[in-house]
């Protein structure tokens, strides 16, 4: 059973063994919280991504995939980059952004991580509705076979914390 908790805050101030970054498939940083982990946590984040793009994703990491790196100076052991969906109109992405989550756990998984960190991913820059990414944040965890023990929310903003608050009953 995994325990999942709401905490409205910073993502790159959780004591956590892995949090989760909303990054893009270029893994060299951008604005959000992407660029609050690369600030906080340091250097080293980037040198390893800049490895990763390197020796295996010459063409970026493809939306709703996952891959981990140190944490840097950050108070957790890695760092898992997750490429989440730009919101459409027009076309249901949705299982993109569910894989996003689903592939962090598994990345956590591999790497032996017991609690871990996620923010609503896609729900700044690339403009996913909030209640509907809570949903499929919370389905998503939930359904998910694991064996990470705690997965806590970090939500920025009141708006965001109450639309994960909303799906938890
Ligand atoms: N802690 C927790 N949540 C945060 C923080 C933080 N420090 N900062 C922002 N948020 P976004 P995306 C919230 O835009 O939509 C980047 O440039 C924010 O309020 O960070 O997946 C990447 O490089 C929002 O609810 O990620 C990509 O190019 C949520 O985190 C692109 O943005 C996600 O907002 C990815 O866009």
């Amino acid at each position: 059973m995994t325990t999942i908790t709401l905490v409205q805050g910073d993502i790159t101030r959780q004591s956590v063994d892995a949090i989760v970054n909303a990054a893009n498939s270029s893994l060299l940083g951008g604005g959000g919280v992407d660029g609050a982990i690369h600030r906080r946590g340091g250097p080293e984040i980037l040198a390893e991504c800049r490895k990763l793009r390197a020796s295996h994703y010459g063409k970026g990491l493809p939306t709703g995939q996952a891959v981990a790196t140190t944490a840097g100076k950050l108070d957790a052991r890695w760092v898992i980059h997750t490429v989440g969906p730009v919101f459409s109109d027009t076309e249901d992405r949705s299982g993109l952004l569910a894989s996003c989550y689903r592939e962090s756990l598994r990345v956590a998984d591999e790497l032996g991580a017991r609690t871990v960190a996620f923010p609503a991913v896609s729900t700044g820059v690339y403009r996913w509705p909030m209640r509907d990414a809570a949903r499929i944040a919370m389905e998503t965890v939930r359904s998910a076979r694991t064996e990470v023990e705690e997965v806590t929310f970090v939500l920025f903003d009141e708006r965001a914390h109450e639309a994960f608050a909303a799906q938890l009953s």
